[in-house]
Order: C-alpha cells, then sequence, then structure tokens
C-alpha cells in the first residue's frame, strides 16, 4: 500500500527540504509550466509570488505543445515529478529555444526534463512508487514557497493526526460527489483536490471559487454532496458553509475553528491543507474495493 504509506510520510519530506537552491528576484517575469497535478502545483506558486510582490504566471505543457502559445517570462520553472511528461518536456525545448531562462523542478534523477533545462532542482528523496502525486506535491511547493519568505511548518505531525482521525470519522460512502471550494491559491489546492478523489476514487467531483459555487453549480447538490471548504475564514466562506449545510450536502470547513483545524496563513499553509484530503481521497477510494494504487486509466508519467 504505497500510496498511504507516500501521504503519511510528508512530514519527514517536508523537514527534507532545507535549503532554496533558485533566488527570486523582483521585476523579473516567471512562468510555471507543468501537466496535471504539476500544474496545480505552478498554479498555487504562480498565485503565491504575484501575491508577495513577483510577477509570475502558469500555463500547462499542453497548451504550449498544441498551441504554440505561452505567457511572456524571463524565467520559466518547469515541475514534473517524473522529469518525463511528454509535453512538459516539449514545452521546456520550445521555451528555451525562444530565449526563456529554463529551470527544471523534479523528483528524480537524470530526467529527461533535466537534461533539456539550462538549470536543475532534483528532490530525488520526495520520489514516489505510486501513480497518483502525493508527498512530492507537498514537499515541491514548500520548497517554492520558501523561496518567497522562510518558514518552517511546525507541529506538522499534531495537526495531522487530528485531522486524519476526523477524515476516518467521515461517513464517506454517503457521498458520491464531491465539491471543492477555495478562492486564489486555495483555488488551486480546490483543483487538486478534486483531481485526487477523481483519480483514486474515480467520484464526480467539482471545483470552484467559495461564492460563485452559488451561481449554478449548487444546482445539482444533494445529500450526497460533500463539499470541501478550503476557507480564508472570511464572513462570507463562513456563511457559505452554513448555507450548504442547510442545503443537506455535507461540509468539511478547513480553516480557523473549522472540522479540520489548519488555519489560513496567508498559503503558506497549503502543502499541509492538501494532507486530509489526500488521505479522504484514500479512504473513499478503498470503501469503494478500489486500489488507490493502481488508478484506472492512468500511469505515473503520462507520454504523448
Ligand atoms: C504529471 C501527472 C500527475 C498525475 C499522474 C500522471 O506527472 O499528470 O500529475 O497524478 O501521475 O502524471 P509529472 O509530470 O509531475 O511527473
Amino acid at each position: 500500500n504505497v500510496t498511504l504509506s507516500e501521504i503519511k510520510r510528508t512530514p519527514e519530506l517536508l523537514k527534507q527540504v532545507e535549503s532554496v537552491p533558485f533566488k527570486l528576484e523582483k521585476g523579473k517575469r516567471y512562468l510555471f509550466v507543468g501537466c496535471g497535478s504539476s500544474y496545480n502545483l505552478g498554479y498555487i506558486a504562480a498565485e503565491m509570488l504575484n501575491k508577495n510582490g513577483y510577477e509570475a504566471d502558469v500555463v500547462t505543457g499542453g497548451k504550449i505543445v498544441a498551441l504554440g502559445d505561452f505567457p511572456e517570462a524571463d524565467v520559466a520553472f518547469f515541475i514534473s515529478r517524473t522529469g518525463e511528461s511528454t509535453e512538459t518536456v516539449l514545452a521546456a525545448k520550445a521555451l528555451k529555444k525562444r530565449g526563456i531562462y529554463t529551470i527544471s523542478i523534479v523528483c528524480a534523477k537524470d530526467a529527461e526534463l533535466s537534461k533539456t533545462c539550462e538549470e536543475n532542482i532534483e528532490l530525488p528523496f520526495a520520489d514516489e512508487e505510486s501513480v497518483v502525486m502525493t508527498g512530492s506535491f507537498s514537499t515541491i511547493l514548500y520548497m517554492i514557497l520558501r523561496g518567497i519568505k522562510r518558514y518552517s511548518i511546525d507541529g506538522i505531525e499534531g495537526f495531522l493526526g487530528k485531522s486524519f482521525e476526523y477524515v476516518d470519522r467521515l461517513e464517506l460512502k454517503k457521498f458520491s460527489h464531491f465539491v471543492f471550494l477555495g478562492f486564489d491559491e486555495l483555488y488551486g489546492l480546490a483543483k487538486e483536490s478534486a483531481l485526487k478523489v477523481q483519480e483514486m476514487a474515480l467520484q464526480w467531483v467539482e471545483f470552484h471559487e467559495p461564492l460563485d459555487y452559488r451561481h449554478g453549480p449548487k444546482a445539482t447538490l444533494t445529500e450526497k454532496t460533500l463539499v470541501v471548504m478550503y476557507s480564508k475564514d472570511t464572513a462570507y466562506e463562513v456563511e457559505l458553509a452554513k448555507e450548504l449545510k442547510q442545503m443537506g450536502a455535507g461540509v468539511v470547513y478547513i480553516g480557523k475553528e473549522g472540522d479540520i483545524e489548519i488555519p489560513y496563513q496567508d498559503g503558506f499553509e497549503t502543502p499541509v491543507r492538501i494532507l486530509p484530503v489526500q488521505y479522504l481521497a484514500y479512504k473513499k477510494a478503498v470503501s469503494l474495493g478500489l486500489n488507490p494504487d493502481k488508478p484506472k486509466n492512468l500511469t505515473k508519467s503520462v507520454k504523448l
């Protein structure tokens, strides 16, 4: 059972992230490129850079390959756990040709992507056996966020223990529709959460901005819907959570005094906030008799 052990070893992985092997500069335009979870990671990173005074954008490797289209940039980070996803490798080749400085971030040694980029950041200790990306996601994200601000995630084992117990108490059998809500970097986290539940548990998933959920998507809400709110603890989000509960959905509020108590810390908590939901996806898969280590129609890295 590799997926579960990889989720659970994340605190240990985060402790191994010490140095920040790149230096962000104000005035430079950064671009994050990736596929799947690695794109979601880049999305969160770009949001975080922008709100901390840097200039950043994000694009999928697939869009660069198919459309030849990408935002202007001085430096591009290519994120890939395996370093082998075809679109990410091809995108790196294309951007390098266009004179953009290319940096790879991978959890492997001597990957194709590392051979392509001018500078390489390798985190082989965070490599995973599982198809689905879990601990490596938090590790890469934490390393990038430490480029904005040196910080450490103290007491992580404590709140993880509690939040996993909360997930254990959830009656997951009841739910077959999973909705993830969050603003800005938490929108990226909502997208990643939806992907985890989709990949591991093959469920109907959605992700939205919190208040936008009222503008149409809530039409499909039933008592089989589980809404996970990654909250910035605004009064509006607190109200929305109450409203959705009254409408009959199950609601998991992640925030201050939440069902899962991981307070909003300007987005620097995102590498930790994803963990209970990865565990939830795992548990839902197991409750259906699925093997989360072997997701349907998926391989560890997707080749074109
Ligand atoms: C990207 C990715 C993963 C996904 C699955 C297929 O891989 O799309 O996000 O979970 O494993 O590949 P990578 O480029 O980060 O190796």
